[in-house]
């Protein structure tokens, strides 16, 4: 197992089996030690696929109590399949299209904004690639975030009046474990009008701001997942997406979410 930093990600090449319980357990802390940091992700490549995704569900639940409510209705598995469902995607159970199920590019968010307790950790694990090289994983930090936002922009992120499903909700906040964010700004927008609140224009210019922030490249993190690859994040510290997708692309991730144990940490707070 070979650990090494490239191109700003720490990554972990050969992994070992989880049959090879000493060095799987050294794996498994050197991999929550990585999304816990100052990091807050880690790139494993050479994890392998298999047809009932053991080693990727082995290594979720190593780190923290897996559910099946981390994967979408239609697919009642550990692993909930990311890949191109149709031309114009797939709805969820609210009628909300999801959006890893077109070839669209999909803007940088954490997952499961929606919920009251969102998972901390999200693993993606590569089992094929777009055909032509298009679908490249964008990473940014909330470090940065917080970096570029004024003082009263990062205010208004922080009240607790932005609606989602279970009501008003801060997009950052803080906790014990240091500062935290929460954001997929079509599910703001979604919420906004299915609870009949909606955003003020301080608001709605505020989360323009950050969308126009989150597209800027200077400081996200952009890669191509080869297959086998497999990329954790702190879901409270790191923003995601992924540029377009070939059309009619049969390109295919694994995606496990969870509720890591210990909680992972916010930004400061490692
Ligand atoms: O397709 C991807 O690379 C990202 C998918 C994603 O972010 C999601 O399913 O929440
Ligand atoms: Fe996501």
């Amino acid at each position: 197992m070979t650990v090494l930093t490239c191109s700003n990600m720490r990554t972990i090449s050969s992994p070992p089996l989880p049959e090879q319980t000493n060095l799987w357990n050294e794996f498994v802390r050197d991999v929550r030690e990585a999304v816990d940091s100052n990091d807050g992700s880690i790139l494993v490549k050479g994890l392998p696929v298999t047809p009932e995704d053991e080693t990727l569900v082995a290594l979720g639940r190593a780190l923290g109590p897996l559910s099946l409510a981390g994967a979408h209705s239609v697919d009642k598995r550990y692993a909930y399949n990311v890949e191109v469902r149709s031309e114009t995607g797939i709805p969820d159970e609210l009628g909300l299209l999801i959006y890893s199920s077109t070839d669209w590019d999909f803007p940088c968010h954490t997952d499961e904004y929606r919920i009251e307790a969102p998972a901390d950790l999200v693993a993606m694990h590569c089992v094929r690639p777009d055909e032509c090289g298009a679908g490249r994983t964008i990473l940014y930090h909330l470090r940065d975030l917080l970096m570029i936002l004024t003082p009263p922009q990062i205010d208004v992120l922080r009240r607790n009046d932005f609606p989602s499903q279970f009501g008003s909700t801060s997009i950052i906040w803080d906790s014990e474990g240091g500062t935290c964010i929460r954001y997929n700004r079509r599910e703001v927008d979604r919420f906004a009008d299915l609870n009949s609140q909606p955003l003020s224009s301080n608001q709605r210019s505020v989360l323009d701001r950050l969308d126009s922030i989150l597209r800027d490249e200077a400081f996200r993190s952009e890669f191509l997942l080869e297959s086998n690859d497999c990329v954790l994040l702190n879901n409270r510290t790191i923003l995601h997406g992924r540029t377009k997708l070939t059309t009619g692309s049969h390109r295919l991730l694994k995606r496990i979410r969870l509720h890591a144990g210990p909680p992972l940490h916010g930004v400061g707070g490692y």
